[in-house]
């Protein structure tokens, strides 16, 4: 278990991360609704968050542009369209604490301005205007470390040092950046990016060795929900993924994961849970 600080201020929230926290997933890209209809997306939207409150989430993760691989990037317009209205209506019916998954500066400062609670990017602030944007939010920021675009980033990955090595040194090297631009470390969590520009083996090196992340002194987030990883070692089609998920949960709070990012949040919380249970008895 990582000793990290215990409490996380996310904007008028504060995140109490002495122990692991579930953040559920809230795509609002267009093939993530059933119905088109702009008003039935947007109600959909809210009930999901609600159940995912209920279930025990502690924070909702909304994203309005995918970045699975394959994925072609959106205007800041159109994501800040679909994320916007979703933000606004989750702040103000339900109080929640909600991390937006955006690596476009328009969209920090604009999302921040409607009571969002912390930024989560994929590209560790690299985007032109970003690092500036997010800083001027005055809220924490999730830095993920991927290699290439979510465009050609499976395009057979590799690696010249060990997995964990790579991952250890780029996020080093973020947080480093943002601490020289006035980015205090106590607004940082790290993520190692499952998925992005890695194969399989690489994945599994890379939770078998996440220890190594420890170094860096910052809550770790990880997202391993549903994806291919899974699939791949069980042949399993994603929506039967949720048991080896889960299994992969349980061992990143082992390996001192502090929020995992989910799709599935009520078994994941229980899993997360029990994990915890079993660890807090050998402190
Ligand atoms: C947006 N997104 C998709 N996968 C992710 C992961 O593994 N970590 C984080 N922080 N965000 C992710």
């Amino acid at each position: 278990m990582t000793s990290t600080s215990a409490f996380l201020t996310c904007g008028r929230h504060r995140l109490d991360l002495s122990f692991p926290r579930v953040m559920g997933i809230l795509n609002v890209t267009p093939d993530s609704f059933s119905d088109g209809g702009r008003h039935v997306a947007l109600d959909d939207a809210l009930r999901h968050a609600e159940r995912m409150l209920a279930e025990g989430a502690a924070i909702i993760d909304v994203g309005g542009e995918s970045t699975r691989p394959g994925a072609e990037p959106v205007s800041p317009a159109a994501e800040l369209d679909r994320v916007a209205p979703v933000v606004e209506a989750l702040v103000r019916e339900l109080d929640a604490l909600v991390s937006v998954d955006t690596s476009c500066p328009e969209v920090m400062r604009e999302v921040a301005g409607l009571g969002a609670g912390m930024l989560n990017d994929v590209r560790s602030l690299d985007r032109e205007g970003a690092l500036a944007a997010a800083i001027g939010t005055g809220l924490p920021v999730c830095l993920m470390h991927r290699q290439g675009e979510p465009r050609d980033m499976q395009q057979a990955p590799r690696y010249d040092v060990p997995i964990e090595e790579a991952v250890v040194d780029y996020l080093a090297e973020r947080v480093a950046a943002c601490e020289a631009a006035g980015l205090r470390r106590e607004r940082l969590l790290v993520d190692p990016g499952f998925g992005f520009g890695k194969t399989v083996e690489h994945n599994l090196r890379l939770l078998n060795r996440m220890e190594r992340l420890a170094e860096l002194e910052l809550p770790l987030l990880v997202g391993m929900s549903r994806k291919s990883m899974i699939g791949k070692v069980l042949e399993r089609p994603v929506e039967e993924r949720l048991p080896g998920g889960l299994a992969l949960s349980a061992l990143a709070v082992e390996r001192g994961a502090r929020i995992l990012r989910v799709h599935d949040v009520a078994p994941s919380v229980d899993a997360v849970n029990m994990t915890w249970a079993v660890l807090k008895e050998g402190c």
